[in-house]
Parts: structure tokens; C-alpha cells; sequence
């Protein structure tokens, strides 16, 4: 059977997500976060060299990366669910959110996460340095990018309500996770079709059976 190890709030409840959208069976390994660093424990270390989450396990396979993850899944479970069809107009903007969203969208968030969180463990006498010289940082850099992203994804969803045609693909599973962690670090005020997506993607019972598996996540 298809094991997923699992993070406490992380990027691995998108294939529990998924996982559940398809009916699939599959077993759980939950890993904690340290709570201290909120790094993961040395137990992913022993699954795979990065010790990152997501990894699955399926048989002699060992396989670390959403995207490809994803990917595996939906080829063994898929049945052409989640996908739009080779040839489908949508099939490339399908791909192209698939790799966009850890590619492009992930790296000014985990940059925003890792510049707020530096003050915050600094020494005391250094707080008022790093946060002079993190704030500067992510005024100048960081903040105009997230604000260009969201921009971006609002404008991508406000005509269907989801990122790839129609109807709901495995890309609006794998860009759920930057739109979650977009609205904590860059706000939607302003943005009423993220929101309503979010709203939709939160009330389907595929996403809350894969929470209640899954345990806590901060982004829901
Ligand atoms: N691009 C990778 C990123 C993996 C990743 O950074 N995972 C985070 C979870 S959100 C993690 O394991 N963080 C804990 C750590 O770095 O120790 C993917 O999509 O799988």
C-alpha cells in the first residue's frame, strides 16, 4: 500500500488532498515538527536524504517532491480524473500551474516566512538590527513580489474559479498551498476570487477528511 509521510502543517496535506479527491488507499506516517525550529524531525532524514515532506512510499519506490508526487498518483489512481486530456486546450495552463506553484510561487513565500522569523529568534540585543536590515529586505524584494504573485493568481481564477479550466484540476490541489500560505503572508482584501476559492476548496469533504487524517494544519 502507497504510505505518505507526513509534516505536521506542511505542504504534504495536498497529497492527502488529493489522495482523498481520488478515493485512493493509503497509509499514513505522521512526523513533528520540532517546536523549537519547526524543522522536521530526524525520522524524515531516514525516509529520504532531504528529509522534507512530502515523501511516499509505494513498494521498492521512494519519491520526495509534490509535483512529481502528485504526478505518480494521479497516473496509478487518476483514471483521467483531476486532469484535463492531452490535446484539451487546458492541458499545458494544467501543467504549467502543476510546476508553477512550488517553481514560482513557493520561493518569495518560504523567503517573507524565513525573513519574519529571523527577528523573532534573534538574540535580543540583535532584534533591532535584523529587524531593521529583514524589514528593509522585504520592503525593497520580497513584499512586491508576493503582491505580483497574488495579483497574478486572483487574476488567473477570477473567470472559471480555478486555475486550469472549468472545472477543478489536480493544479488547484497543488496551488492551494501558496494561495493558503499567500493569504496569511500577503493578505486577500483586496482579492475576492482567492477568497472564494479558498472558501470552495475548504468545504469539500475530500479536503476535510484529509485534514482530520492529516492533523493540524495552520493554513485552513
Ligand atoms: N519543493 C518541495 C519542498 C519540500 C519542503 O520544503 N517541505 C517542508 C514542508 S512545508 C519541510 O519538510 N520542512 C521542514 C524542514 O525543512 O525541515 C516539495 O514540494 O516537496
Amino acid at each position: 500500500m502507497l504510505t505518505v509521510h507526513h509534516l505536521n502543517n506542511s505542504r504534504s496535506q495536498r497529497v492527502l488532498w488529493l489522495l482523498e479527491e481520488l478515493g485512493a488507499e493509503y497509509e499514513i506516517v505522521r512526523h513533528e515538527r520540532d517546536k523549537q525550529t519547526m524543522l522536521a524531525p530526524p525520522s524524515l532524514k531516514a525516509v529520504h536524504p532531504l528529509g522534507k515532506s512530502p515523501v511516499i512510499v509505494d513498494g521498492e519506490l521512494t519519491l520526495a517532491e509534490t509535483g512529481p508526487i502528485m504526478e505518480y498518483i494521479l497516473d496509478k489512481y487518476g483514471e483521467g480524473r483531476l486532469t484535463p486530456a492531452k490535446g484539451d486546450a487546458d492541458y499545458w495552463p494544467y501543467r504549467y500551474w502543476m510546476h508553477y506553484a512550488e517553481g514560482s510561487a513557493m520561493p518569495p513565500l518560504v523567503m517573507k516566512l524565513v525573513m519574519t522569523q529571523i527577528p523573532k529568534r534573534a538574540p535580543f540585543f540583535m532584534k533591532p538590527f535584523a529587524n531593521a536590515i529583514l524589514g528593509k529586505a522585504q520592503k525593497a524584494f520580497v513584499d512586491p513580489q508576493l503582491v505580483r504573485h497574488a495579483d497574478y493568481w486572483e487574476a488567473a481564477v477570477q473567470d472559471t474559479g480555478w486555475f486550469a479550466g472549468e472545472a477543478m484540476t489536480a493544479a488547484d490541489i497543488m496551488m492551494s498551498f501558496p494561495v493558503e500560505a499567500g493569504a496569511q503572508r500577503a493578505g486577500y482584501e483586496s482579492r475576492p476570487a482567492l477568497k472564494d476559492f479558498l472558501k470552495r476548496i475548504h468545504a469539500r469533504p475530500a479536503y476535510k477528511a484529509a485534514l482530520e487524517k492529516g492533523g493540524p494544519y495552520a493554513y485552513a
